[in-house]
């Protein structure tokens, strides 16, 4: 293991994820750190995005004295190419997430599974409604089956657009038509993205982006929309609900068992079995004094929106949950899961259980779910969670600090209930300056940052200057780490905020779930769109991912963006060999779409150049 030359203070704000740091480093595990600091100093070519390896006649790498490819491409094609396969990544896991639910309801509709059903009738009616589905007096899952069918719609090729945007306000929907960039099909514009990109397609960068544009759009729209209100309709539309965060949700007496991913559609049984009481029995024979389910990542994020179970931690928190040498055993479904967590549980008694088919790691157990052997798995998976209490060394067991306090829960539903029923009183409040504007901070972590400075730094800037916080994604446990997730933590607000959260008693920071639920986001942009009758793009609105790393996280910016709203990155997708590709995305988007990219580090100079764009927007509707 090769030494650090960072201190764990620089690595991490928070004293759980330094105090596991110091403790790997005396295990001697290593860590994602230890591991970027060996692949420092990183490709320049592959950095700024010219180095291109689409075919065996290269690969061409572009620079001054081989300006380009063995094709005949320049940089600019190189890097936009590069660049949509990269959103297109994005788009497919957002999207095949969505469709794994879909299957899921379809499996429901059709009595073909007995371990899932439909627990939110009234808005899978409402939804069905809304999409042209017929339901005056049906038989429910009749009416199942038709929606099911319509969503599936959405990913294929024989429509013209995607099912969901009729949400998208009128005047926007004629731009993207004419544009070019109206989202037809989920798994068409991912597909049309791998033609366009191959060796002799679109050799126009600006076409090529308009495309990601379009694609993005589908997975905003579509793929991830699909899976946020499929799983709600699944498994239930989550209401505000008290949970708790960090390292001391773990249980030195307890089991404990780690959902890292993804779907609840795995979170949720494993979450149904630790819950039987045969097993709680069973932990107990064992020695334990219970059995305690914690989450990471996004399917921790669903889990607690609609259930209030802990959250472990975020993305970094992964490696370091482990490192606590108190988890039995980590389930996983798919996406974010480090390759080194099976590494990791070997230096302790941890074991990885992997569930998909579509995402299996060498060394780690595979217990395959299926939609009519989802209970069945879940308990297999408890089963041997138990089992491997008995090699826990409790010697090498450290938890650090105590769990934190958060509020949760806040899907639309939930907000406009909280609201009394109607948008209005928001669009009243930003309308009178009390709530200046909202910004959704979203998305990961990324040991190239201190982590979570600046996730945690940008939402307390931000709420001081009276803009509502909406947070999803990683930043969900950066934010509820540092508190500010609590309607007490409206003391950290601006005076307008203060006084609009107090009376509703809401945080100034609401947490609206995991990444595909960003489409919670769109729909309340839209939402707000419609009622002020003007175009998302108009609204005072800004999306951030200060901490991103993922192919998703910038597919989410690109349909952030595509959707009307401003979107600041703290850096650079790997773009910037290309001056045409990167004003693009700095400034030419602006002109089409109303909305372009910003990039900034800090996380204080963030929260300016955001602070100036809600401004002038807000001068624009004739609200400064
Ligand atoms: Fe992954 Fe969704 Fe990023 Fe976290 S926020 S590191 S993408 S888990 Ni989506
Ligand atoms: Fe080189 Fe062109 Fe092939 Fe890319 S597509 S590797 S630039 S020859």
């Amino acid at each position: 293991m090769t030494e650090n030359k960072r201190n764990v203070e620089d690595m991490s704000i928070w004293e759980d994820a330094q105090q596991m740091l110091r403790k790997a480093q005396r295990d001697g595990v290593e860590t994602v750190w230890d591991r970027l600091e060996q692949q420092t100093p990183h490709c320049p070519k592959g950095e700024s995005g010219l180095c291109c390896r689409i075919c065996t006649m290269g690969p061409c790498r572009i620079s001054k004295k081989s300006p380009l490819g063995v094709c005949g491409a320049g940089a600019d094609v190189i890097v936009a190419r590069n660049f949509g396969r990269f959103l297109a990544g994005g788009a497919a896991g957002h999207s095949d997430h969505g469709r794994d639910c879909i299957e899921a309801f379809h499996a429901v509709a059709y009595g073909k599974t007995e371990d899932y059903q439909i627990k939110d009738e009234k808005k899978m009616l409402r939804i069905a409604d809304e999409l042209g589905v017929a339901t005056e007096g049906r038989d429910v899952m009749d009416v199942a089956k038709d929606l099911a069918d319509e969503f599936f719609e959405s990913f294929g090729s024989r429509r013209e657009e995607v099912a969901f945007i009729g949400r998208v306000p009128e005047k926007q929907r004629e731009s993207w038509k004419k544009l070019g960039i109206m989202p037809r099909g989920v798994d068409r514009e991912i597909t049309e993205m791998m033609h366009r990109t191959h060796m002799g397609c679109d050799n126009d960068a600006a076409n090529t982006m308009l495309h990601s544009a379009r694609m993005c759009l589908g997975d905003g729209w579509a793929g991830s929309m699909i899976a946020t209100e499929v799983s709600d309709i699944l498994f239930g539309t989550p209401s505000p609900r008290k949970a708790k965060v960090n390292l001391g949700v773990l249980k030195k007496d307890q089991v404990n068992i780690l959902v890292h991913g993804h779907n609840p559609i795995v979170s949720e049984k494993i979450l149904e079995a630790v819950n039987e009481q045969e097993f709680i029995d069973l932990a107990k024979e064992k020695g334990a004094k219970g059995i305690n389910l914690a989450g990471l990542c996004c399917t921790g994020n669903e889990l607690m929106m609609r259930k209030g179970i802990p959250m472990a931690g975020n993305h970094l928190m992964t490696e370091l949950a482990i490192v606590t040498g108190a988890v039995e055993l980590i389930v996983v479904d798919y996406q974010c899961i480090m390759p080194s967590l099976v590494q990791v549980g070997n230096c302790y008694h941890t074991k990885m259980i992997t569930t998909a088919d579509k995402a299996r790691f060498t060394g780690a157990d595979h217990v395959k779910f299926e939609l009519h052997n989802g209970m069945e798995q879940a308990r297999k998976v408890v089963r041997m969670a138990i089992e491997r209490y008995s090699m826990r060394n409790h010697d090498r067991v450290e938890i650090p600090a105590e769990p934190v306090d958060i509020m949760t829960g806040f899907s639309n539903e939930a907000l406009l209930d909280a609201l009394g029923g109607s948008i209005t009183p928001l669009v009243d409040a930003i309308k009178a300056g009390k709530v200046r504007g909202a910004v959704g901070i979203v998305g990961c972590n990324n040991p190239k940052y201190k982590h979570d400075y600046c996730n945690v730094n940008l939402t307390r800037e931000l709420i001081k200057k009276d803009i509502l916080v909406i947070v999803t994604g990683c930043v969900t446990t950066a934010a509820g780490k540092a508190g500010l997730l609590l309607p007490e933590s409206i003391e950290q607000a601006g005076p307008g905020l203060q006084e609009v959260c107090g009376s509703l008693g809401i945080p100034p920071v609401l947490h609206m779930g995991s990444c595909v639920d960003n489409a919670r986001i769109l729909q309340l942009a839209a939402l707000l769109a419609n009622e002020i009758g003007v175009s998302i793009s108009d609204l005072p609105l800004a999306a951030s991912s200060p901490e991103w790393y993922s192919e998703k996280a910038a597919t989410i910016g690109t349909y952030a963006v595509a959707s009307g709203i401003y979107t600041h990155l703290g850096h650079p997708p790997n773009i910037t060999g290309s001056p045409l590709v990167t004003n693009l995305a700095l400034e030419g988007l602006d002109d089409l779409v109303g909305a372009c990219f910003g990039i900034e580090p800090d996380p204080f100079k963030a929260a300016e150049l955001i602070d100036k764009r809600i401004t002038m927007k807000r001068k624009g509707l004739g609200l400064e």
